[in-house]
Formats: structure tokens, C-alpha cells, sequence
């Protein structure tokens, strides 16, 4: 089974409005609710792929019930820990020229009594998970280092952690050692104190996190594609020209098929073929964090993995 980790989900909230003009009043158009955060989203493409997955993390308030009901529309399995305090939301502004503006909120508190139920549970989903995705932020007043400790939990059971986080959640993560991190340029320069010109300085410090031995580390690149190094092998991943309507949550959907390849045992290209596909897939849909399996399954042949060494 595939646990992904949403710490900090989110009612998101999508505006469509004609522009964003500041000091103004604005009417929107129109206004969509959706169970949000990357976790959710992470689990959403999983699930859509078929593959066993639960989602966790901290819930409170009516915007939590609202997060829970539409799991269970939605078909995913989760179990959270809930929290006196309401569950963020994050709104995200849709104008004409295509332009996405958004606003994330910082998060509820979690207190230490609910910090330990959610450390049980998550104790006990370890046990039966062979795979724990973690995406995205973490509440307001919970240490940094709480996926550091979560990896280490996790490592200690045989079972293979996924993190995709970023600042200070990310530097502290990397030094439990995930299998797989996934940081963007200038998370990549924090990450090794180089700096990045061209795709050589990439592919060079992703070999220095490498030999830190993190099995697999991801540069996205936007519609370029990516650049991989998987066990000091590096790859260029290739991926088709679309139309894109909305890119948001394609690095959620990347993961999400990554998780859905490691479980099912491909190798490496064939994993990074069916990530690359679900996040194309989810750039093509205006739903952030969804993706159309057929479609998914067309558009994996025509990703071109290219092993650079
Ligand atoms: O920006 C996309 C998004 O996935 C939103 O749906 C929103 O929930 C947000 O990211 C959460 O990101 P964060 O990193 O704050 O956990």
C-alpha cells in the first residue's frame, strides 16, 4: 500500500475572475471548492491509477469535514488525526490572460496531544505500507524536522519514503536519507551550496546528493521535462508538447505516478515514463491534481527517456 502524508491540506478554493486589478473590488465569475494540498492531490492520481493508497495528516474545523466528505466522493481511503483547529484554505485566482494568481494559507496549529495521535497512527500505517509519499507543507508550530523524524521511522521498517517539500522541511528531510527527492533549481543550489548556470551544473549536483545516497533525485523542468539521476544513472526525460490548461499540481501528479511505478515493480524508465505521463496528463486538465487514465496511458509513449552516461 502507498501512505501519502498531507500535513497540511487544504480546502482550495478557485476563483475565475476577469482580472486582478489591486485596490479594486472584484466579482468573480465563478468560484469551485476541492479537497486540496499536494498530498491529497499525490493521492488522488494514485488512486485514479488504481493502486492501493490512504492519505493522513491533520484535519479540523468545518473545512475538514468538507476535506473528508470529498475524499469519500472521491474514492480515497484516508485516516487523520483531527485537530481543534481548522484546516487551511488556499485560493487561487484564474484571470482571462490564463494567468493563476495564488494565496496559501500558513495552517492551523497542532497541539502535542494531537502531534502523538497523529505519530501513533502513523506507527501503525507504517506497518502496512511498502511505500510513504510525503508532499507539501507542514502546520504552523510543528518542528521542521518532522519528516527528518518520519523518514527515519520509516527507514527503519525496510519501507521507501518519497519527499517532496521544499526550504528548511527539504535540508533537514535529506539528511535521513529519502529514496527520492524531487527539488526545483534554486532548492537544488541550497541544497549542495553550488550555483546553477546550465544543465551540466544539474545533472552534477543531483550525482553530489546521489553519492549522499538518495536513490533518486528530480529536477523539473516545466514543459522541458526533467533531468534524473537514479542509483548515479542520469537521465533526460522528454515529454510531449500539449496544450496546457492548467500545469498546476503536475509535480504532485509526477509523484503520484512515480509511487504507482515503484509499487508495481517497473524499472526505472518505465516509472519515469508513467510519472512524466500522469503530469503532462494533469496539465492538460483544468481540475489540479487529476488526471484521465487513458489519456495517461497514450501519452506514456510518447515520453523519450534518454540515459545520459
Ligand atoms: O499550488 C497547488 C497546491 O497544490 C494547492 O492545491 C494548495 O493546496 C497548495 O499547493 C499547498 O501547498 P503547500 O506547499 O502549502 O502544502
Amino acid at each position: 500500500m502507498i501512505t501519502v502524508l498531507n500535513l497540511n491540506p487544504s480546502v482550495d478554493k478557485r476563483y475565475e475572475l476577469e482580472n486582478i486589478v489591486k485596490g479594486k473590488v472584484i466579482r468573480a465569475k465563478s468560484v469551485e471548492n476541492t479537497a486540496g494540498g499536494k498530498g491529497i492531490h499525490v493521492a488522488n492520481i494514485v488512486n485514479i491509477l488504481g493502486e492501493n493508497v490512504i492519505v493522513t495528516g491533520f484535519l479540523g474545523g468545518t473545512t475538514g469535514d468538507f476535506i473528508k466528505i470529498k475524499l469519500k466522493e472521491m474514492g480515497i481511503r484516508s485516516k487523520f488525526t483531527m485537530i481543534s483547529k481548522p484546516t487551511r484554505e488556499c485560493l487561487s485566482f484564474m484571470t482571462r490572460d490564463l494567468c493563476q494568481t495564488e494565496i496559501l494559507e500558513p495552517g492551523p496549529e497542532v497541539n502535542d496531544i494531537e502531534l502523538c495521535g497523529f505519530v501513533k497512527l502513523y506507527d501503525k500505517l507504517i506497518e502496512t505500507s511498502s511505500i510513504i509519499v510525503a508532499s507539501g507543507s507542514i502546520p504552523k508550530n510543528v518542528s521542521e524536522n518532522v519528516y527528518k523524524d518520519l523518514i527515519v521511522k520509516a527507514q527503519s521498517n525496510g519501507k521507501k519514503f518519497l519527499l517532496d517539500t521544499s526550504g528548511n522541511l527539504l535540508r533537514n528531510g535529506i539528511e535521513a536519507i529519502p529514496f527520492l527527492i524531487k527539488p526545483n533549481k534554486e532548492e537544488l543550489e541550497m541544497l549542495t551550496g553550488h550555483s546553477i548556470l546550465n544543465d551540466i551544473d544539474i545533472i552534477n549536483q543531483m550525482d553530489i546528493l546521489n553519492k549522499r545516497g538518495i536513490k533518486c533525485v528530480v529536477v523539473s523542468m516545466g514543459s522541458e521535462g526533467s533531468l534524473v539521476n537514479f542509483e548515479g544513472n542520469k537521465y533526460r526525460v522528454q515529454i510531449p508538447k500539449v496544450e496546457a490548461i492548467n500545469p498546476v499540481g503536475s509535480g504532485d501528479s509526477f509523484v503520484g505516478g512515480f509511487a504507482v511505478g515503484l509499487e508495481k515493480g517497473y524499472t526505472i524508465e518505465k516509472i519515469l515514463a508513467l510519472a512524466s505521463a500522469c503530469g503532462t496528463a494533469n496539465a492538460m486538465e483544468s481540475e489540479t491534481g487529476f488526471i484521465k487514465k487513458d489519456l495517461v496511458m497514450k501519452l506514456i509513449n510518447q515520453v523519450k527517456i534518454i540515459k545520459l552516461n
